[in-house]
């Protein structure tokens, strides 16, 4: 069975460890997530590819979910000395390997997509992994910065002994600074991936999806991670012809991401946090079918009635073999609207 999965970081990678649980033979191509990428010391670095890689690879920190396991922070630290930041995003000593040889590779020429091939060679994560696309796309977030923080300017009042009528500096920050820098402590006016709309799929990723026999979103971040892969022109339109299955499992459980930030970004699309909501935003046009938690269960009628067919079942990722399980349940609803 060839399986296709769009997935950002750690929801879909945790995800893609119960699948292959699930259907160890299966053919599986994943397409991740680069809005998050970030460039920092002349690196450049791929949150999502490389929490997808470290998980299935069984090179990740499980407690944070994110970066390498038994890591030390010498050379963040070393950085921080010469007074070189930011401080604020954790690159951990092995960790940095990672972003030196990817960044070679760049600069000699080589695509992501290619790099990406050569950094799994290390790791074989059981599954081919793809850039969304080799071009760069930029998450970035519209807020309005507390006076307070080191980053916003003087506010429109400071300096005429008048409070300003709107107080706080209105700035488009990348989504790491966002999320990491200031754990999404204002709301998300708005998001935009940077770069998406003139962005190419890369090598593979049409021919995947054409390929599938079912297409697959894991729980991750709708707005961020699926959202900004359906972003790249072609991806949309590609998985909505391909003929097959398209289910999704819902990363927002009791009315609440079960970790994240996603709640903000749905809320900077319009979009309220339940997992009807969520289904709803991405529509009958490609959904064909969608996973809810049991305690959602109340949401399930709704949801038909929009046209996608969909089932209430556990969707705690508690561990592997709970995960294998929401895998199969996903397989299973494949089936039942194929
Ligand atoms: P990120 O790039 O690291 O943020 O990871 P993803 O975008 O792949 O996944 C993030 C989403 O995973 C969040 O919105 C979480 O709510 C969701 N998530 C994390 N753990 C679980 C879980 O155990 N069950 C479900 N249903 N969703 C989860
Ligand atoms: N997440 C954090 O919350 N704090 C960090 O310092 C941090 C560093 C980091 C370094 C490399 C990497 O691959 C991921 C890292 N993450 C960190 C996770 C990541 O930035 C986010 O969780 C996701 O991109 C959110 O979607
Ligand atoms: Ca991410």
């Amino acid at each position: 069975m060839r399986i296709v999965v769009l997935a950002g970081g750690i929801g879909g990678a945790r995800f893609l460890r119960g699948l292959k649980r699930a259907v160890p033979d299966a053919d599986i191509t994943v397409i991740g997530n680069t809005g998050d990428d970030i460039h920092l010391f002349g690196l450049k670095v791929c949150p999502d590819l490389d929490t997808v890689m470290y998980t299935l690879g069984d090179g990740i920190d499980e407690e944070r979910g994110w970066g390498r396991t038994d890591e030390s922070f010498r050379l963040k630290e070393e950085l921080a000395a010469y007074g070189v930041g930011p401080g604020w995003f954790g690159l951990g000593d092995r960790d940095f390997a990672t972003h030196i040889v990817r960044t070679q590779m760049l600069a000699a020429g080589y695509p992501l997509s290619a790099v990406t091939e050569a950094l799994c060679d290390r790791w074989q994560p059981g599954v081919r992994l793809i850039p969304m696309t080799d071009d760069r796309v930029e998450t970035h977030v519209a807020v309005t910065l507390p006076d307070d923080d080191p980053a916003a300017g003087p506010s429109a009042g400071s300096g005429t002994g008048r409070t300003p009528p709107d107080s706080g500096t209105r700035k488009v920050i990348h989504f790491q600074e966002y999320w990491v820098r200031l754990r999404a402590s204002v709301p998300a006016e708005a998001v935009v991936p940077v770069g998406a709309e003139q962005a190419k799929p890369a090598p593979g990723v049409l021919e995947a999806i054409a390929a599938a026999d079912v297409i697959l979103f894991p729980p991750s971040n709708p707005v961020v991670s699926i959202g900004t892969i359906l972003a790249v022109p072609g991806i949309r339109e590609a998985i909505a012809e391909a003929g097959v299955p398209v289910v999704g499992l819902s990363p927002i459980v009791g009315n609440a991401p079960v970790r994240g930030m996603a709640d903000k970004v749905l809320a900077a699309v319009g979009v309220e946090s339940t997992a009807w909501a969520v289904a709803e935003h991405y529509g009958s046009g490609l959904l064909d079918g969608w996973l809810v938690d049991t305690v959602d269960a109340a949401g399930v009628e709704r949801i038909e009635e929009a046209g996608i067919r969909c089932r209430a079942v556990p969707l705690m990722m508690t561990d592997v073999d709970a995960t294998a399980r929401m895998a199969r349940q996903a397989l299973a609803l494949a089936e039942e609207v194929r």
